[in-house]
């Protein structure tokens, strides 16, 4: 979805799965937060459009995209939910700190979904400044915490309709 010129919440909804039935965590980082809080606003609303019920929706907040990796460790620890989305955005500056954390979140993220059994969403801006952050947090190229919503829902669909398959 996410490419140069496409709109990263383009998507056909006839094609998605109901959240219904489905119990979701969103953690979103507070670092640079006019955009994440509008990522934030994109999945949360999605998740609902799709039938998630608010009490369904737990949301915690991290200093930065370097604490989503285990804030969303908490989330699978201590509360019982089919899927957890993670939301960041990192722009890059003068020194390697936006590699690091890139980097850092990227394979946190990566080992959470190896060693949890549910689906943990990248929903993290990398961006090369300001301007390509707001136009994916709401403006011309979509809203990345829509697209994290869709997979998210997606992800925990496929799970449910593999351990159909075992009963
Ligand atoms: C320190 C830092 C810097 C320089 N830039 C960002 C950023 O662009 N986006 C972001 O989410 N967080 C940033 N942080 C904060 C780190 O993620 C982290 O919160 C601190 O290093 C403390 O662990």
């Amino acid at each position: 979805m996410a490419t140069k010129n496409s709109n990263l919440s383009a998507y056909n909804p006839d094609q998605i799965p109901s959240a219904k039935k489905m119990i979701f965590g969103i953690v979103v980082s507070d670092w640079n937060s006019d955009i994440t809080h509008a990522l934030l606003d994109g999945a949360y609303k999605t998740l609902i459009e799709h039938g998630a019920k608010e009490d369904n929706i737990l949301v915690k907040h991290v200093p930065g995209s370097f604490e989503l990796t285990l804030g969303a460790q908490f989330m699978a620890e201590y509360a019982d939910l089919d899927a957890i989305i993670c939301l960041g955005c990192v722009i890059q500056g003068e020194t390697r700190h936006f590699d690091f954390i890139c980097q850092s979140v990227t394979h946190g993220i990566t080992e959470l979904n190896m060693n949890y059994n549910i689906p943990f969403v990248f929903g993290l801006l990398t961006t090369n400044n300001m301007e390509q952050a707001i136009a994916r947090s709401g403006g011309k190229h979509g809203n990345k915490g829509v697209e994290a919503a869709i997979t998210a829902i997606k992800m925990a669909a496929l799970q449910k309709e593999m351990e159909e398959l075992e009963d």
